[in-house]
Order: C-alpha cells, then structure tokens, then sequence
C-alpha cells in the first residue's frame, strides 16, 4: 500500500521544510508541559490541573466539552481535578492537544483553502472514531477522538507551508479525500500521513496516535499489537465514514464500511447504525464546543437517500446505456442486412442475382430430396432482345429488364424464389412443386410477358419470353445442375417452336406440355 515510501526528488527538503518551518505555530506551551507531565510516572490530577488551568480559555472549552453529551457523563463537571477524576488523565490529556491544535490551526489563513469543509471532515471522523471505539474498546475512545481530529492535520500543514507547491493536487482533488492522497502523491512524492506522522513525532505525540493517523487511509498492518491496531482500525473505520457523510454517498459505499466494520472491528450493522444515526449532532455539538465553522453537515437518513438516488442514477444510466447499445445493435443489424440484400440483388431488375440464386437452388433440392418433395424450374429467356436493344438503344432494353422484373417478382412468395439468371435471361424456383403447379405457373408467366410492354418516346415497345421449365420429378439423379440443363433443354424447345411459349418437361405417365 505506501506508495509514499517511494519519495519524489524533491519530498525530503519539502516534508523538512515543514517540519522545520518557522510559520508552522508550534505546540503552545501549556499543551507542550502536559505532554511532558502525562509522560512523568508521578504526575499529580493537581499538578495536571495547574498547568492547564494556566489558560483559562482552554479550561472553559475541556469543561464545556466534557459535559456535552459525546462524553455521556451525567454528573456535572464543573473543575478541571473534578474533570481528571471523572475522566482519566489521558482524556484531559489528549483534550488538550486537540484544542491547542485545532486552535493554533485556525489561525493563519490560506486564502484558496476551504477551512470549513476541513473541519467537517476532521470533526465527523474524531466524533465518529470516538463513538466507534465507545461500542468496540472504550478504553481507547479518547486517543480514537484525537486520532480522527489529527489525522488531515498534514493537509492543513502542507497549506500552511508549502503553499505554493500544495495548491495544485489540493485543487486537482476537487475537495475530495482520496483523490487528493494520490494527487498529493504524484504531484509531490507523499501524502499528508506521512506530513502528519513527521509533524507529530517531530512533537512527541503518543506513538500509538501517531500510527493510527499515518494508517488512517488504509488500517492496521499485520503483525501490529493488538491494543494499537484496535485505534488504528477504529481510526480506519473513522475515516470511511468521514468519506461517505462529506465527499457523497453512495450504496456499494455505505455497503462496504458495514463490511470492514464488521471484519476489522467485530462491529454488527445494527451497532454500527446506532453511531452513524447520532454522528450528526455530536459533530454539530463538538463544533460548537471548538468554535469551528464547519459548514452544512448531513444526518445518517439524508445519506442513505443520497446512496438510494446515486443508485437511481446509475441504474438510470445504465438503462439508457441499454437502450442506445439496442439501438446501435438494430441499425447495425439493420445496416448488415441491407449489405447483404444487396450483395445478392441484382440492381437493375431488383431480383435476386445469380449467385443468390445457385445457392438457393442447390439448398431446395437438398431439402426436397430430403422431404421426399419436388423443386420446379422455370427458366425465362427474353425474345429477340438483341433486336430490342438494337431498335430503341440500350437503355430501353435496360427497361425491360426492369420491366421483367416486376412482372416475375409479384409470384415471389414463400417457396417461390424468382431470380435474374444472367444478361436477358431469369429463373424461377418452386420448392414443394407438383407437375401440375409448374404447368399452371408458366402458363400464368407466358400470358402476362404476351401483355409486356414499356413505353418509351418512340412509342409503346412490346417485349415477349419463352419459358422452358422441368422439376426434380423427372430427373432419375436430381441435382441443381441437373434440373438446370434439362430447364435449359426445354427452353431451347420453346424457342424452336416459335418463341412467346413455355415448354414444361413431364413426369413419365403425362405428356409434355406446351403452352
Ligand atoms: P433469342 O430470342 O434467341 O433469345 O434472341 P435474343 O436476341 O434475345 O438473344 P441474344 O443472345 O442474341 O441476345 C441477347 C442480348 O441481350 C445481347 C445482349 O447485349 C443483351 N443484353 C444482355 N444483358 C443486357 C442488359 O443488361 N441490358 C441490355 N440493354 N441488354 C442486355
Ligand atoms: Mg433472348
Ligand atoms: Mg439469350
């Protein structure tokens, strides 16, 4: 995970420039003894008292805040001793680093950085990590409030000192926390956990708080002892939840923090709802009690409708995705197939051409010899079309090709396949054909080419054909090739009997018919 172990070129002069800076406030000085008194073995609740009473300002706020309801006491406390006993020394300890810090923080200001938005996420992670730790190791909820109030401290630092160089992934990050740890990242070599931990070992700040505000974004490592892991997992869990009530909620978000508090703390849903359902007003509280503006914050029912309409949306925009991939699908499908219809059409009759049409023919005969079924031919050769094209010019023969077209494709239909075969020349396929429906059908051809005409300005121009047809019936060893040269055969027949008729071949117990 620490990518930030991998320094930029220039990061140690920047994280020294830092922590040695002269405009970065230092500890303030009643904060600076308590820390080195709580380190004594022998420090006195009185002699505690003394050096914080020293700032009566800081003894108003420990007071207030004691007394509000994130710490639950029910007696009042009205005196710092009184404070120390009820509370433990560590507590007033830790109370009193958080609010000189927060206190010598808000300061100095930084002209584009957004203090308020700072301060709800700091204050909605201590409250939050407090509250957590009260539910699964009270006896660390103090140290798990500071934890959380600290642990973007190296973001308001970074502001503070390298202002210049800070600007640029602190905008690029657009408010947002995690995108601004790898802006922070790629822009200067480190993030604001490793400014926090070196400002604060710098301080001398408990290493277990120390740990848990450098681990914040990620958790425990393994092998870390138990006590501290606890702070830095409740830090962890702290800080997701900081992430969903201020940078936006969303369902597989609110989902997941379930999961890792489960996981990482043993911390069950219901549990876990308990804390987020009063986060709100505590962090409302603790604002007030440290006099920072912390902006517009959101309760827990607010959230979850942000995660129902962010899940509204993208179920939304996944269903217009759907529908636009179904629309591109229907005008590809739609595009392929008219490629293909003209692959196989012949332009100028506006039937199928001829390889459509050897394809088809070699399918219906496999089929009805399959089916034990007959497939007819009826070949159709214009007559005299040379004379035609010859009289009137080329474009009128082009005509009545078009013509021809039209009278052969009204018998296209289910099992009439209806083709031109090639230059004047067509062909006409009936899958499930009898002798009788050949005969029927070519004679039906033969009448409407007897009534062909096209009109062109040089008057009316009258076309005929000659049919020749036969069906696999009458073929010993039925083929499509076969059924073609004998079609072929009694075309030729028609012609030499005087052109404008249709010469059908019979099957053995009829005649052959002419018509
Ligand atoms: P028959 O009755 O014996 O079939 O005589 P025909 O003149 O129809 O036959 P022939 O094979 O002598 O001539 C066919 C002519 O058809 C020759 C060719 O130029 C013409 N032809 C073939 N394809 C086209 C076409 O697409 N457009 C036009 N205008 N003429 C074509
Ligand atoms: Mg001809
Ligand atoms: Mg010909």
């Amino acid at each position: 995970m620490q990518k930030e172990d991998k320094l930029h070129p220039q990061s140690p002069d920047l994280l020294e420039q830092i922590c040695d800076a002269d405009n970065l406030p230092s500890l303030p000085a009643v904060a600076l003894r308590v820390l080195q008194m709580t380190q004594e073995d022998d420090v006195s609740v009185n002699d505690l008292a003394d050096v914080v009473g020293q700032d009566p300002v800081l003894t108003a706020k420990i007071l207030k805040l004691v007394n509000s309801p994130l710490f639950g006491v029910s007696r009042r406390i009205v005196s710092l001793p009184q404070a120390m006993v009820v509370l433990g020394l560590r507590t007033v300890k830790v109370l009193t680093l958080s609010f000189s810090l927060v206190d010598t923080y808000g300061q100095k200001r930084v002209e584009w950085f957004d203090y308020k938005t700072y301060w709800r996420r700091s204050l909605t992670q201590a409250v939050a990590a407090r509250l957590i730790a009260e539910a699964v190791a009270p006896l660390i909820r103090d140290e798990a409030f500071v934890a959380g109030l600290l642990s973007n401290l190296g973001i308001l630092a970074m502001a503070q000192v390298i202002r210049e160089h800070y600007a640029k992934p602190y905008q690029q990050a657009a408010g947002k926390h995690a995108p601004l740890l790898q802006a922070e990242q790629s822009c200067l070599g480190f993030t604001h956990q490793k400014v926090a931990r070196s400002l604060f070992e710098h301080w001398n700040l408990p290493d277990d708080v120390c740990q848990a505000v450098a681990l914040h974004h990620t958790g425990r490592q393994p092998g870390t002892d138990e006590q501290v892991g606890l702070l830095i997992d409740t830090n962890y869990i702290a800080a997701c939840v900081a992430d969903l009530f201020c940078d936006g909620a969303t369902q597989e978000g609110l989902e997941e923090l379930q999961q890792m508090a489960g996981q990482r703390l043993k911390l069950d849903k219901p549990g876990l709802e308990r804390i987020l359902e009063m986060l709100q007003q505590r962090v409302k509280e603790s604002a007030v009690l440290l006099s920072v503006d912390i902006g517009p914050t959101i309760s827990y029912e607010q959230l979850r409708e942000q995660a129902v309409v962010q899940l509204a949306k993208l179920s939304v925009s996944s269903e217009v995705d759907l529908v636009a991939a179904q629309q591109r699908e229907v005008v590809s499908r739609q595009r392929q197939k008219e490629l293909e219809k003209a692959a196989n059409t012949d332009s100028l009759s506006g039937l199928a051409n001829r390889a459509a049409f050897d394809h088809h023919l070699e399918q219906a005969v496999r089929q009805a010899l399959a089916a034990k079924r007959h497939v007819g031919l009826i070949l159709c050769d214009l007559d005299f079309f040379k004379k035609i094209n010859d009289t009137y010019g080329h474009p009128i023969g082009d005509l009545v090709i078009a013509a021809t077209g039209d009278i052969l494709s009204a018998y296209r239909c289910d099992d009439v396949f209806v083709a031109r075969y090639g230059g004047e020349e067509f062909a006409i396929a009936i899958s499930n054909c009898t002798y009788s429906r050949l005969v029927r059908l070519s004679q039906e051809i033969c009448q409407k080419f007897r009534a062909g005409t096209v009109l062109c300005s040089q008057g009316t121009v009258r076309f005929n054909a000659s049919l020749g047809a036969a069906s696999t019936e009458v073929i010993s060893a039925p083929s499509a090739a076969a059924l073609v040269a004998l079609a072929d055969k009694f075309l030729y027949l028609a012609k030499k009997r005087g052109r404008a008729r249709a010469c059908v071949a019979a099957p053995p117990n009829k005649a052959n018919c002419s018509v």
